[in-house]
């Protein structure tokens, strides 16, 4: 049966613009494709495809009415954009007729005002990410992918809150958060990886208060030290150990428990020891290589600072200024005595030289957290500015036109968790400056990356695309059971909700 032969079974069923006011699930298929404003792209003239069903707005679209009393308007519930003619995203309504298919429940057609003898389809496939098309007279398609399943749907979540943020742990944890021998364990395990992982589960305690993750950081704690022991040397990487600190630190604050501190202060006071050999107080990121990098000096500033809140040691703080000064005068983009707020990663003390211009949302991220700690405690105004430089360029060198994080689209390798170190930070410079707006650009974040999650509600570190279900990326890599990228945007989603 072919198209041409439901254009005479139309009927209008009483309402020439049905679902008005309502939000609607449209699927083309029994497997249940659905319609997706692609990779939830927030872009004017980005594409609409279909896609297997993961239960987000940018998969349901608002129905309003318009001028023209026969059709109605599709707006996106995430993007805010409406479905043109041209199957792609637009600011402007486009006018579509949707009548119902005879004697087929919930089933209907859809057809571009300005285009009345097209139909629209999807090309055929099963697979994610089917481009749409219009079926006209001349292009013949079964009658089967013109009709589509559209069914009202007010379940989906249209910002973030607190049980979606739970919801994106908890998914987050079915996947990658097993027991092991010793404790639980994160996919196979890392080193500097499980710190930061560790560092999000210190984010949730401290934002939620919920225990759960008192004892979630106690099984990843026990099961690290059961694989890497309790004293670090062996590890060359100073910045290993520094981030490893942060977290067992933090974790002291606010569980008391003492073998965390005990721990991370042992581990501090070596690394540090045997790292400020440069003698300009920056440290040397990992024993035997000439350079220093942010990815030390910002860690190790950070850590001194809770070692000092955690010890109540002064001279922790002044060990933290010390490297945090000894960093700003080699790696801050520094012209004119004006910080811009863009940090460089590494420094050639031999050549004397910047060895690496990158900029990356990690480094800007320990530098804001280091100068907020700084500025707190000894008031010096010049923490503060260079606070405010820090989260300035980085919101607006790091992200897309619409405010979202779109460098480290990766899944692969380091770069895949960076973004999640960024986030405590932009929290802690949120409440220190009581400025919420930070707040609200990380939920936008967090928000965005939910709605490119797979249908196992895993989104993965590249925030812009959507997660594919096989957890494979286009671009490489495989992230089934390497879980650092896929909690960056769960960093983002608790540490956007600070407790009162
Ligand atoms: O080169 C450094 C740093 O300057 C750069 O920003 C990143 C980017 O790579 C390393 S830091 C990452 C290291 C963390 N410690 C353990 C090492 O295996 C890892 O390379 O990628």
């Amino acid at each position: 049966m072919w198209f041409a032969a439901f254009m005479s079974l139309a009927s209008l069923n009483g309402s020439a613009q049905p679902f008005a006011g309502k939000t609607i699930r449209i699927a083309l298929d029994e497997q249940g494709h659905v319609l997706t404003a692609e990779n939830s792209s927030l872009a004017a003239g980005s594409k609409v495809m279909t896609w297997s069903e993961t239960h987000v707005p940018a998969q349901r679209w608002q129905v309003e009415k318009t001028q023209d009393e026969e059709g109605i308007a599709l707006r996106n519930a995430y993007t805010g954009l409406y479905l043109h003619s041209s199957l792609t995203q637009s600011p402007t309504k486009g006018i579509w007729v949707m009548e119902p298919v005879a004697s087929k429940p919930h089933t209907f057609t859809l057809r571009p005002k300005e285009h009345p003898n097209m139909f629209l389809t999807a090309a055929p496939g099963n697979r994610d990410g089917v481009q749409l098309a219009l079926a006209g007279e001349d292009y013949k398609v079964p009658a089967c992918r013109i009709q589509w399943r559209v069914t009202e749907d007010a379940s989906i979540p249209t910002g973030l809150t607190p049980a979606v943020r739970d919801e994106m742990m908890n998914c987050w944890k079915r996947q990658y958060y097993h027991p092991a021998q010793v404790g639980h364990i994160i996919g196979k395990g890392g080193w500097w990886e499980d710190a930061e992982m560790m560092e999000i589960v210190v984010d949730a305690l401290e934002t939620t208060g919920d225990t759960c993750y008192a004892s979630m950081f106690d099984e990843l704690f026990r099961n690290f030290c059961h694989r890497n022991g309790t004293d670090w040397r062996k590890n060359n990487y100073n910045d290993d150990i520094a981030w490893m600190c942060i977290a067992c630190t933090r974790a002291y604050l606010l569980t008391g428990r003492k073998e965390y501190l005990r721990t991370a202060k042992a581990n501090f006071d070596l690394m540090y020891a045997r790292a400020d050999k440069h003698g300009d107080h920056t440290l040397i990121w990992c024993m035997g290589q000439p350079t220093t990098n942010s990815c030390i000096n910002g860690p190790a500033a950070v850590a001194a600072c809770y070692l000092a809140q955690a010890t109540g040691n002064n001279a922790y703080y002044h060990k933290a200024k010390a490297t945090y000064m000894g960093e700003r005068a080699i790696l801050y983009n520094i012209a004119d005595g004006h910080f811009n707020g863009q940090v460089y990663d590494c420094y050639d003390p031999h050549t004397r030289k910047i060895a690496n211009h990158w900029s990356s949302t990690y480094n800007q991220g320990t530098c804001l957290g280091a100068a907020c700690m700084l500025y707190a405690h000894f008031g010096d105004s010049l923490f503060r500015q260079d606070a405010d430089a820090l989260m300035e360029w980085t919101a607006s060198h790091l992200t897309d036109g619409h405010g979202i994080i779109n460098v480290c689209q990766t899944v692969r390798g380091d770069l895949t968790g960076f973004k999640g170190i960024l986030m405590r930070y932009v929290r802690n410079y949120a409440v220190l400056t009581g400025q919420t707006k930070w707040l609200q650009w990380m939920a936008a974040n967090a928000w965005h990356a939910y709605n490119n999650r797979n249908a196992k509600g895993v989104s993965m570190s590249a925030w812009v695309t959507k997660t594919p279900d096989t957890f494979c990326f286009s671009a490489g890599g495989d992230f089934r059971n390497d879980g650092v990228g896929a909690m960056t945007c769960i960093s983002a989603a608790f540490n956007a909700m600070p407790r009162p």
